[in-house]
């Protein structure tokens, strides 16, 4: 009898114990517990990139090899025609990468408007490890990622030609940034994938890969390889990396604007929140525009904001890894 009552007891606070922990999982501001491991990126396909960051997170490994895993998944997809292969070429037919990379040291590496390389994450991660630099760019970028041992592919499909000769017969070969009816840089013409992870030693990196502006004037760089503009990561403090018309974010320095305002004291989303609207109050005209915001803080609290409605952001953690939110917007 006593021995029964002995085990229930046993069993009964073994269960409560399981409880208190699930309980205890990482919450976002509850009792000022960390979130960590945690990885979160832009636009929906953000979903699919998080879970193969993910796998590398839950294993305990570094943030650093988490969004270098996780954005090869969105470049490598056929059915995205803004990030890596099958990208919308720029107005003379050719696709042109921009990709930057940020770790817990601050150390960081970029390629911007290489071609023929299928993974330019993977080279600018090689630019920040294995030279003296932080961007290479065009023929240069190719030639290193050539001798690293990178393959050289053709990255224009069939469908994304098809594209561009359409958009040829009435674009008159202006550069591009709306799809029909759309706002530059929204959902019509985005696809940049800006990720952020904090991992279990609360270290943060990240990473920021596209193929620009559909149909952009040869050469032309956004901000996504542009150290504090497409992507900045102070492991002091947190990460911040951007979506839209890259142009507007490389006047502001914007994600280096989100992280010293999250330095200030700024949670996330305000932080985010406030740099779009130094956008708009710096050039009014960009209220037309699209311009998306996602930070991390060193907690593992995640914030987005952006100019007009439509932007949405992935977050992925133990407790569920294909969290899917739409992000606020002045407009
Ligand atoms: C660029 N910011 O090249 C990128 C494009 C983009 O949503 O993110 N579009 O300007």
């Amino acid at each position: 009898m006593n021995r029964r009552r002995l085990l229930q007891g046993a069993l009964a606070s073994g269960m409560a114990l399981t409880a208190r922990r699930l309980a205890a999982k990482p919450t976002d501001r509850a009792g000022g517990a960390r979130t960590v491991p945690r990885v979160c990126s832009t636009w929906d396909f953000g979903v699919a990139a998080n879970q193969a960051a993910w796998k590398v997170l839950a294993a305990g490994g570094r943030a650093l090899d988490a969004v270098e895993q996780g954005v090869r998944v969105t470049e490598a997809d056929l059915g995205n025609h803004s990030v890596g292969r099958a990208g919308y070429p720029d107005r003379d037919g050719k696709v042109t990468l921009d990709a930057s990379i940020m770790d817990e040291h601050g150390n960081c590496g970029a390629v911007a408007a290489i071609e023929h390389i299928a993974h330019p994450i993977s080279v600018a991660r090689r630019v920040m490890e294995r030279t003296p630099h932080v961007l290479l760019v065009g023929d240069g970028a190719l030639q290193f990622a050539l001798e690293q041992g990178f393959p050289r592919e053709e990255l224009l499909t069939r469908e994304s030609e098809t594209a561009w000769r359409e958009w040829l017969k009435s674009a008159k070969y202006r550069p591009y940034t709306a799809g029909p009816g759309g706002k530059p840089g929204d959902a019509s013409n985005h696809d940049t994938i800006g990720m952020l992870a904090i991992d279990a030693a609360g270290n943060l990196s990240g990473a920021c890969t596209t193929s620009g502006m559909a149909w952009k004037l040869h050469g032309r760089v956004g901000d996504s390889p542009i150290i504090g503009a497409g992507l900045y990561v102070d492991n002091e403090v947190g990460g911040a990396t951007s979506t839209g018309v890259g142009e507007e974010v490389i006047r502001n320095a914007g994600s280096f604007l989100v992280v010293e305002l999250m330095r200030q004291g700024r949670s996330p989303e305000a932080a985010c929140r406030e740099a779009v609207e130094r956008i708009l109050h710096r050039r009014p005209a960009t209220r037309d525009l699209q311009v998306g915001f996602l930070a991390i803080d060193k907690a593992g609290q995640v914030g987005a904001w952006a100019i007009q409605k439509g932007f949405s952001y992935a977050v992925c953690d133990a407790a569920k890894q294909d969290a899917l939110l739409p992000a606020k917007s002045t407009y």
